[in-house]
């Protein structure tokens, strides 16, 4: 067998090393003709391909003498967002060629490009070894002080031994003041059998702890849950929720007629707490994952004020394949306190991209967008409407 010379091992690392900074240092520009809600960008901010070389290689050339990939990285993806000493910090799910996830931190000073990645991966305590994977962080700064990472942690069902994909799905809790070291708290205990797509609202309501969950009583299965729900817990180093209602309902032939579930930690604004969700829907191809939002009461946060019908986000390009296809996901956004928005959302279980808005056309959207009509012939009358006005002002132009 020949062995790469120092030389050539030496080369070849400088080169891996050359095409790294490259793609951290890509600029990333809006794309031309967005809808006027948001703008998408030219590249995703996060990809397999942006994690640490030191991650994926050994850099040496005794022990791996061909340069190869020893760890491989698969995707990353489903990143929770957060403002953090005038930058933006990415907490991504970092998926390896073993299909495990874990978090890491991306920090970016443009918020669109330029992250890279903390030394390390967060090494969250376990709470137990027959917790499997970890995946889909939720960060909200409480006003309790401490920061919040909600996620799911995932485990086999021993309850059904022969079955190799029984899985469990449970709201895994832990806390940080430095987003380094961080604190593990039970797991969020409620009446349903899973519980995904948590997150805690980033105020007390009537002196409680307060989540949106996601109760299902299948680990994945479309039509196993009623939709996102709410509950009031007293203790959140002990988080029991008994009474869970549903706030934001599944519905027949709309874009959440499978299932749906809350993205990030709503915003706080002057009309009301803004959500970005994710709606589930069964077609001939499999599951279309698109974004949705609404908007919730700003005194009672579990009364839903405003819903635009449709979906405010779809896979476009080449955002429609990966891993998981036709698949967008949310559950990271930071609203900087110039109202600018940046939206990170993933797609198709792969990628992590970009979307900008600001908090004042969200709420345009939000609240000037007709609710679905939820029949074809309301539909019809809706848009009727709307042509009606534009040809009226047409006419009154040209004479
Ligand atoms: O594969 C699409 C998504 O599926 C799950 O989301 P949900 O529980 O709403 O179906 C999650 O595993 C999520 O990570 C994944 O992106």
């Amino acid at each position: 067998m020949r062995l790469m010379t120092k030389k050539a091992f030496d080369q070849k690392l400088k080169q891996l090393q050359l095409h790294h900074r490259r793609l951290l240092q890509r600029k990333n520009r809006p794309q031309r003709h967005g809808n006027g809600i948001f703008e998408r960008y030219e590249h995703p901010v996060l990809t397999a391909e942006h994690t640490p070389l030191e991650w994926r290689y050994d850099f040496d050339r005794a022990s791996n003498p061909h340069l190869m990939t020893r760890l491989g990285i698969n995707s990353v993806f489903n990143a929770g967002a957060i403002e953090w000493n005038g930058r933006i910090l990415l907490g991504a799910r970092v998926e390896g060629w073993d299909r495990k996830s874990f978090f890491a931190f991306a920090e970016s000073k443009t918020g669109v490009d330029g992250f890279r990645f903390w030394d390390y991966p967060v090494r969250m305590p376990e709470l137990e070894p027959a917790e499997t994977n970890v995946y889909d962080l939720r960060l909200v700064r409480h006003e309790d002080g401490w920061i919040y990472g909600l996620f799911c942690a995932e485990r086999h069902d021993d309850s059904r031994p022969g079955d190799l994909s029984a899985a469990l799905a449970r709201c895994g809790i832990a806390r940080t003041r430095d987003l380094v070291n961080w604190e593990r708290l039970p797991d969020l205990k409620t009446p349903a059998l899973h519980q995904r797509n948590c997150v805690l609202h980033p105020e007390f309501v009537n002196g409680q702890y307060a989540f949106y969950t996601r109760p299902m009583s299948d680990f994945a299965a479309t039509g196993s849950g009623d939709g996102i729900g709410w509950g009031l817990c007293p203790d959140i180093t002990n988080a029991v929720i008994t009474r869970e209602t549903i706030i934001d309902p599944r519905f027949y032939h709309t874009i959440k007629e499978g299932k749906n579930g809350l993205g990030p930690a709503p915003l706080k604004t002057r009309a009301g707490w803004l959500h970005l969700a994710h709606g589930v829907r069964n077609t001939a191809a499999g599951m279309r994952y698109v974004l949705y939002l609404f908007l919730c009461d700003l005194r009672e946060p579990w009364k839903l004020i405003k819903a635009p019908g449709g979906y405010f986000m779809a896979p476009e390009g080449e955002e429609r394949v990966g891993d998981v296809s036709n698949v967008l996901f949310a559950n990271g956004w930071v609203a900087r306190p110039n109202g600018q928005v940046f939206i990170y959302y993933a797609s198709s279980d792969t990628r992590t991209h970009v979307a900008t808005s600001t908090v004042d056309r969200l709420l345009d959207y939000v609240c000037n967008t007709p609710e679905d009509g939820l029949r074809s012939s309301v539909c019809v009358q809706q848009r009727c409407r709307l042509i009606e006005k534009n040809l009226r002002r047409c006419r009154r132009l040209s004479q």
